[in-house]
């Protein structure tokens, strides 16, 4: 066994946030946050091992590729695969700092799923030496990261883990630093924004903070665990609230024959006035899904944010049904629905509202559908044997009588009501009023 060391020294003898070569990161997960992470720690001199269940993907990043779709990620890993600094393997090392990145996602009846979490943890234990430093960036439910120091604690006895509201000292450090991320700007936001770091104690928070500021050009703000992980539900339950509002008013203004676009462009002229855009609902797997997170730690009184996530859901469903009110009104034309992705200019279809609703008709309309989406290179999985077809923008729109914007992607963005004259046109975005 190696001796034992202390984060401190993995930053090199000369200064205070410049790493030292013979020390190592390990980012558990080479996801959409894992791997991005291990690739800009390496660009700032890190030695990282990414460690993924995939062995599908742990080659594909040892051969300096990737396996998802995010600007400049592809840049940045072929880089630090070739300097030497970002290595992938199926097995956790041992390393100074360990970070989580691994899905939490939602389980039966909208509670928080944790045990990719705990599985990390468990892979982590084993290797751990005293003086290392384990931060769980995943989005978690409050009280995550204590878990994590109760799963190690378990499999390691020999350790003494720090404990929460205590200032006393452990043999290793336990903090939580959450993503923040936006999906298509993660390379560029991870570098730029403030990060929040929530130590199990004060010390544990300190430790961790001297990672980020490597790397980090935001503010690293300290605060306790417990407080990092409410930080993070709160700030996309924020964004869910505020869409929802955007959301409502949509269905309310076609209620009243107003249209809702010129409502909000024309409200958000008050200077405290800041609506969102409506869409066909909410997706992706971070806004739709986290704020249940805090809904399921406080049923009784998380009144306002339960009912968000019903007014986002709710409106795909009121999208689908506005559609199929179009396609009864042309029985038997085409209707191309223009996006399939969960927001514009990413190639990411989870839980995307657009795609529920196109598979959605696709089970009784399928021979009527053409879906455009330039980020789809074949037919995406569930349209097989409907009759969909993937089709590019000038042949749909030549074809379709009907044509519904899902996703405003820079693509369709040319479009003008002009393009769309004699055809039925429902624009979910708003994307040629904008
Ligand atoms: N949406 C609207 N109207 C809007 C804005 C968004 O309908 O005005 C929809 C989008 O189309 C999409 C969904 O909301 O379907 C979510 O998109 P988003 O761009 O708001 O957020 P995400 O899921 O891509 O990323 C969010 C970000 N959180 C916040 O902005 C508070 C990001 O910073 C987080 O790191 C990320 O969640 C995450 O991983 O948690």
């Amino acid at each position: 066994m190696n001796a034992p060391f202390d984060t401190a020294t993995a930053f090199g003898p000369d200064a205070e946030t410049q790493p030292a070569p013979d020390h190592q990161v390990v980012v558990v997960g080479l996801g959409y946050i894992g791997l991005p992470t291990a690739a800009v720690l390496a660009s700032y001199g890190w030695n990282v091992c990414g460690v993924d269940v995939s062995e599908k993907v742990v080659e594909t990043v040892n051969a300096g590729g990737v396996h998802i779709e995010e600007r400049d990620l592809d840049r940045l890993v072929r880089e630090a695969s070739d300097s030497g600094r970002l290595t992938a393997s199926t097995e956790v090392p041992t390393a100074h700092f360990y970070m989580i990145a691994v899905p939490t996602p939602l389980a039966d009846e909208n509670t928080p799923d944790i045990s990719y979490v705990e599985a990390a943890a468990r892979a982590i234990a084993p290797r751990i030496l005293p003086g290392a430093c384990v931060i769980v960036e995943s989005t978690s439910p409050v009280g995550t990261t204590e878990r994590v120091a109760q799963v190690i604690a378990e499999m390691r006895p020999d350790l003494k883990l720090p404990v929460f509201g205590s200032q006393e000292a452990g043999d290793i450090a336990l903090a939580y630093c959450p993503e923040r991320v936006l999906p298509g700007k993660i390379v560029r936001e991870l570098v730029q924004n403030d990060r929040v770091i929530g130590g199990i104690t004060p010390e544990c928070a300190e430790r961790a903070k001297a990672l980020y500021c490597s790397f980090v050009e935001g503010d690293c703000l300290t605060t306790n665990a417990r407080v990092a992980e409410t930080v993070k539900l709160t700030e996309n339950s924020f964004r869910d609230v505020n869409i929802a509002f955007a959301n409502e008013l949509s269905v309310i203004a076609d209620d009243l024959g107003v249209n809702v676009w010129d409502v909000i462009a024309l409200a958000n002229r008050h200077p405290r006035v800041n609506i969102l855009q409506p869409g066909p609902g909410v997706g992706g797997h971070c806004i739709a899904v986290d704020p249940w997170f805090l809904v399921s730690s406080a049923p009784k009184v998380a009144r306002l944010i339960r009912t968000a996530r019903e007014v986002n859901d709710f409106k795909a469903v009121y999208s689908e049904r506005r559609i199929r009110a179009l396609l009864d009104a042309v029985p038997d034309g085409k209707v191309a629905l223009l996006g399939l992705a969960f927001k514009p200019d990413i190639d990411d279809f989870r839980e995307s509202p657009a795609m529920e609703i196109a598979l959605s008709l696709a089970k009784t309309r399928g021979q009527r559908l053409m879906l455009v989406e330039p980020f789809a290179e074949e037919l995406p999985q569930g349209f097989a044997g409907t009759g969909a077809q993937l089709a590019g923008l000038d042949e749909a729109l030549e074809t379709a009588e009907v044509v519904v914007v899902l996703v405003d992607h820079t693509a369709f963005k040319h479009l003008t009501p002009a393009d769309l004259a004699g055809k039925l046109v429902y624009d979910t975005r708003g994307m040629m009023k904008r």
